[in-house]
């Protein structure tokens, strides 16, 4: 048997109070907590090592918030390799559980332990602490030692050392920049037009950390609300339920996207989008008619700006119901007929979907949900009401045992009526318009109005009396803790827990207070929703788009980040929004450009179709009652809009191979410098400029009334998109300032790299029938290489695909790897650039001549027409 890692320490360590200053009571940790210490033996399991623990103060809690638990067990698995999983939870383990399903978060299950680890565990005894030390150079990238930890029932808190100043990525969902500062993030569920700071739609209790150019990461399972603080110095989790559940990223290379990769290992890899999900999609809510939508698919072709996907919002509905069409603005046959055209035009039709079911007894959705006993309920066992968009509804509760077969039906029997390409499930935090219940047996009640349409007066009343109902509902059966007022209340920017949501002592099948898996329902909805879009094609890729995500949902749907502002400073902030979503596994995902809520204008829109048009997910979406902002609008807009977009269509085949290793690894398909370049400290902090992938870097003005970019780049050479201009950087990273006039973006590609492209057409399928090109951007040794993935772009189980890397070298263009992929492609144009391509005057694929120009500071072969369908090799001179 190999030696597991861990070394006891059996030394008393004191806490020191002096580091305790804090000026915001609620952030204050816990100096006073006894902590715990080691009770007996710590014992061997299949996995690792468990470590029992007792109080350290004799048997007196403090019960801080909560009531305290006296006896913990730790367990500690050796996962694998990079791998660390540290569980601390009561003995009894009555604590709840994230549960282990798909609808929550499926562990891994494990017979042995990984033989060898690139990290120790240790810990000390009394008072029991720990840290997980990387090997390679002996750095604790968790160190709980500095303070006590405290295991309550509804409170617990554990804090682990950093350095000041650190870099810290992740913790969500949250609007604000990439790399975390000095601040509270709090981790509940939220219905929330992107609240800067605060709270919103999705919950990932996760974060990587670069320091000294090497990185790590660590995920708390939980799916309490929780405060993290990110403070000077260290990082403290204040959660209130559950267990402390703990996952650590140690990869031996400390290269941040092996980080991704090893946390993706564990949570599942991002979806693998079609093609089509690539293009560009255009949707509004407040479209007046399906006139409307018609007329903006014709102006987007007529402005001669690529459109692929037209979505429609809930105006579509009768009376806002799901799975129903308002007969006069949107009738059934001309949904139809749009999806029709849409599809003659190799074009895609997405609608949006709710959770919330109105209850009316007209309403078949709602009688057959009732049946089916499938809505979430009061403790008293009633069906659940809140309010949503329909006015009182239900919620599927997505836990009962007829809630999949329910949802199935529902969605399946509609997306085949319409023939629709996807879904858009949104309001599922859930979102819900009354504190906590609107009351029992709200059935067939009427369409009240919403609360912001009524007077303040009003509104208060309502509230108080809505507040005074819940409280007297009750807890569900059994249930001792306070779930609507835990003691330490985390900042949720909307107050109490149940406000703009279900009340969390409303009960899931099972018995489950909504408290303890609130920030699981959107994940849940995605899960069973994907998978009836899989039930209605059984070999297509599902399209789901979600607004509220958990732990490992990137693996089933895409994400959009929710309602922003068209304000200059959401265009700033969606790009650090998107390089989150990508640290979470959720590659596929964009915001909403010329901004959701708020006017638009011309300008602002036209910056942010530029760089939306890279967004991972790229789509415009605007708010009901806000001026228009279909790019075809301005002429600047609409010209922004067709430079940038026709970048992004020639890169199809660059950005499909990106989310190909996105899926099958798990790296991001947007990229922050840092993650690329480690050890360029002054990049850090620079979410401003993106990768795609690791070869085309994104430089977009960001502010308004500006023409210029002050853009950072890291050593190499990197190469103007659009005129070949070369910037050299030796060492380091050196600051330039770019032009770029208002309808411009600057995208630079590296020097080293291959790239593939198509040549852009309207739709993503006329682009895919184009042949492939490629660009060789030389390096200074004037070398490059790059990969291309082919398969046909659509299906759930890929039969062929081809995989080819080019490398050039010595004068050499070779192409080796598999070529399976059966339909016929061809390399048409060959582009090289760099200073040794303008020496070169001829090439030779076999014994055949190719004609080689020098044109635009680059070797170009044009209508090379080399099959795909074999490796090859071209001797230029
Ligand atoms: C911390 O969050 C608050 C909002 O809660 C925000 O106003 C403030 O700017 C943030 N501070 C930093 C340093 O990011
Ligand atoms: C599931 O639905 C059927 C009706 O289709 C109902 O008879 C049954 O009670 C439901 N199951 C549960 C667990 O509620
Ligand atoms: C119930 O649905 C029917 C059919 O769509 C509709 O006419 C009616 O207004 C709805 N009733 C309520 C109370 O919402
Ligand atoms: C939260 O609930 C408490 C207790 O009922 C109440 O006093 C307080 O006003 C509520 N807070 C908000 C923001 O509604
Ligand atoms: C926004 O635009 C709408 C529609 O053009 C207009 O009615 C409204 O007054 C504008 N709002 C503001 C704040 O300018
Ligand atoms: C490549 O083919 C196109 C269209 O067939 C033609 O217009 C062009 O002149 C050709 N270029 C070269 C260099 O032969
Ligand atoms: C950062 C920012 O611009 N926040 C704004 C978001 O939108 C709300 C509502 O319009 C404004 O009040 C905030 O200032």
């Amino acid at each position: 048997m190999t030696k597991i890692s861990f070394i006891f320490v059996a030394i008393a360590l004191t806490f020191s109070t002096s580091i305790l200053c804090q000026s915001e009571a609620t952030y204050a940790v816990s100096s006073s907590a006894p902590g715990y210490k080691v009770n007996g033996k710590t014992s061997k399991t299949k996995s690792g090592i468990q470590i029992p623990l007792i109080l350290n103060s004799g048997d007196e809690g403090v019960d801080m918030f909560g009531k305290t638990v006296n006896e913990l067990l730790v367990d500690v698995e050796y996962e694998t390799e990079d791998r660390l999983h540290v569980k601390i939870s009561d003995k009894a383990g009555k604590q709840p559980l994230v549960p282990d399903s798909p609808l929550g978060f499926e562990r891994p299950r494990l017979s042995s332990y990984a033989k060898y680890t690139n990290y120790d565990f240790l810990y000390t005894a009394k008072p029991f602490g720990f840290k997980v030390v990387r090997k390679s150079d002996k750095i604790a990238i968790f160190d709980t030692a500095t303070l006590p930890i405290v295991f309550e029932d509804q409170y617990l808190e554990i804090s682990t050392k950093v350095p000041s100043d650190a870099n810290i990525y992740g913790f969500g969902e949250v609007t604000a920049p990439f790399k975390r500062t000095t601040n509270v993030t709090t981790i509940f569920a939220r219905d929330n037009a992107d609240d800067m700071y605060r709270n919103i739609y999705g919950s990932h209790p996760f974060y990587t950390e670069i320091r000294d150019g090497k990185a790590h990461a660590a995920l708390l399972m939980s799916s309490h609300g929780m405060d993290v603080v990110t403070t000077e110095g260290r990082i403290t989790y204040k959660v209130i339920g559950g267990v402390l559940d703990f996952y650590f990223f140690v990869p031996k290379s400390g290269k941040p996207n092996d980080v991704s990769i090893a946390y993706t290992d564990l949570i599942g890899k991002p979806m693998m989008p079609s093609h089509w999900m690539l293009g560009w999609h255009h949707c509004r809510y407040g479209y007046k008619d399906i006139e409307a939508v018609e007329t903006v698919v014709r102006r987007y072709k007529e402005s001669n700006i690529p459109l692929e996907t037209a979505w429609v919002d809930i105006d579509y509905m009768d009376e806002t119901k799901d799975f129903t069409v308002d007969n006069v603005k949107f009738p059934l046959d001309r949904m139809i007929a749009l999806g029709k055209n849409l599809h003659e035009n190799k074009q895609k039709y997405v609608v949006m979907v709710d959770p919330a079911i109105s209850a009316n007894t007209s309403y078949s959705t709602y009688t057959r949900g009732v049946e089916m006993d499938v809505f979430i309920k009061n403790p008293d066992g009633t069906d659940y009401i809140g309010q949503v968009w329909p006015g009182y509804t239900t919620f599927p509760d997505w836990w009962h045992p007829n809630a999949t077969e329910y949802w199935t039906r529902e969605i399946v029997d509609w997306v085949a009526l319409l023939d629709l390409d996807g879904l858009w499930i949104d309001m599922n935090e859930p979102a819900s318009f009354c504190l906590g219940s609107c009351g029992s047996g709200k059935v067939d009640a009427g369409k009240q109005p919403y609360r912001w349409d009524l007077p303040q007066d009003v509104q208060e009343k309502n509230h108080a009396d809505q507040e005074a109902a819940l409280i007297a509902m009750g807890n569900p059966a059994g249930e001792t803790r306070n779930l609507l007022y835990p003691k330490y209340a985390i900042n949720n920017g909307a107050g109490n827990l149940s406000e703009v949501t279900v009340a969390m002592t409303a009960v899931h099948h099972g018995g489950i207070p909504h408290y303890d898996i609130h920030n699981l329902y959107g994940h849940a909805e995605s899960y069973i929703t994907r998978n009836a879009m899989i039930k209605h094609k059984e070999n297509a890729r599902p399209f789901v788009l979600t607004r509220s995500s958990f732990i490992g949902s990137g693996t089933h749907v895409g994400h959009w980040t929710g309602d922003n502002h068209s304000l200059w400073g959401y265009l700033k902030v969606s790009l650090s929004t998107v390089l989150s979503m990508q640290l979470f596994g959720i590659t596929y995902s964009g915001a909403d450009v010329c901004g959701f809520n708020q006017n638009t204008t011309e300008e602002l829109c036209t910056r942010w179709q530029a760089i939306g048009s890279f967004y991972p997910f790229a789509r415009n979406h605007n708010a009901i009652g806000q001026a228009d902002q279909e790019p075809y609008l301005w002429e600047s807009t609409a010209e922004a809009s067709r430079r940038a977009l026709g970048v992004r269509y020639a890169l199809l085949p660059y950005i499909y191979t990106v989310f190909e290793e996105s899926n099958r690894l798990g790296t991001g398909v947007w990229r922050s410098l840092i993650f690329e370049y480690p050890n360029q400290n002054e990049l850090a902090s620079n979410d401003v400029q993106i990768l795609v992938g690791t070869d085309i870097l994104l430089s977009p003005v960001l502010d308004e009334g500006k023409t210029t970019v002050d853009a950072q780049f890291p050593k190499g050479i990197w190469y103007d998109w659009y005129t070949y201009e070369s910037i050299t950087v030796k060492s380091g990273t050196q600051d330039v300032t770019l032009d770029a006039p208002l309808v411009h973006i600057p995208v630079h590609i590296r020097g080293g790299a291959i790239i593939p492209t198509k040549t852009p057409k309207y739709t993503v399928d006329e682009t895919y029938e184009t042949d492939y090109n490629l660009i060789i951007a030389l390096d200074e040794k004037d070398q490059s290489t790059g990969r291309l993935y082919i398969d046909d772009g659509d299906s759930l189980k890929v039969e062929s695909s081809s995989d080819v890397t080019f490398t050039y070298k010595n004068k050499k263009l070779t192409a080796t790897g598999s070529f399976e992929y059966g339909s016929p492609q061809k390399i048409s144009t060959i582009t090289i650039i760099g200073k040794a391509a303008a020496k070169l005057s001829s090439a030779r694929i076999g014994k055949t001549d190719l004609k080689l120009e020098q044109a635009n500071g680059a070797a170009v072969i044009e209508n090379a027409s080399i099959d795909l369908t074999q490796g090859f090799t071209i001797k230029f001179k």
